[in-house]
């Protein structure tokens, strides 16, 4: 049994939606409202004293927390489909286009740091947002230039079979649609994007079909 604490909006929860999918694995999702400050409850910090999701429970187990650490465990312990390449080359480019999302920039744009802009550094709403989408952005610039003319590339990031770098790639393209960064200037994101989406295990986990989302952004 899979039960995970993750939030309609959130690209980490995503990222492991997507893999649960993709692996078929069932699991259960519980909503924790970010916007309303759940993540701070005293019952929630105790299963992840970050504050953040997604928290993924598997069995009796403890909480596992991070989402690229609970990707590769599902990996690890669920082999098929793989969402690494085979050989160790292939594996480091996939973990490096995966982390100019999931290290460098998706951390900067959470609700934490959002509030930190405006509560602390008085930011008014459009620094605010020209901060998001800048940080949006420019991940999806950088990753762009990392995929084109690389023969590596495929119908995916890495290939012609998705891998944990189209995980963490689309969670980005989601969110960044959110604040009307979009990609149709990106070809490749906006290719792969469009070959994610085609894919049920992937169009079941968008953010906008989980329950609680608005109707549209
Ligand atoms: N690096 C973490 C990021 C976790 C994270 O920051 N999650 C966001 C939602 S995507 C969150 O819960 N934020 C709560 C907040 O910022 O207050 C991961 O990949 O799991």
């Amino acid at each position: 049994m899979i039960k995970m604490y993750g939030f309609w909006r959130s690209a980490a929860s995503f990222r492991v939606r997507i893999a649960l999918n993709l692996k078929g694995l069932a699991y259960e999702e519980q909503m924790v409202d970010i916007d309303a400050g759940e993540q701070y409850a005293p019952g929630y910090k105790a299963m992840n004293p970050q504050s953040a999701v997604p928290s993924v429970f598997v069995d009796d187990g403890p909480p596992m927390t991070q989402s690229l650490a609970i990707l590769e465990y599902l990996e690890e312990t669920h082999p098929e489909p793989p969402l690494l390449p085979a050989d160790a080359r292939g594996r480091a480019r996939v973990r490096s286009l995966a982390l100019i999302f999931a290290a460098d920039h998706h951390p900067l744009i959470v609700p934490r740091i959002r509030r930190y802009l405006s509560e602390e550094l008085k930011m008014d709403e459009a620094q605010r947002k020209a901060w998001i989408r800048h940080w949006f952005r420019e991940g999806l610039v950088q990753a762009e230039a990392r995929l084109a003319d690389d023969p590596a590339t495929g119908r995916f990031c890495h290939g012609d079979t998705p891998t944990i770098a189209d995980l963490c790639m689309i969670s980005q393209v989601t969110g960044a649609a959110g604040f009307q960064v979009g990609v149709t200037d990106l070809p490749n994101i906006a290719r792969i994007t469009e070959a994610c989406l085609a894919i049920d295990a992937f169009a079941r986990a968008v953010p906008l079909k989980q329950p609680g989302a608005p109707a549209s952004h």
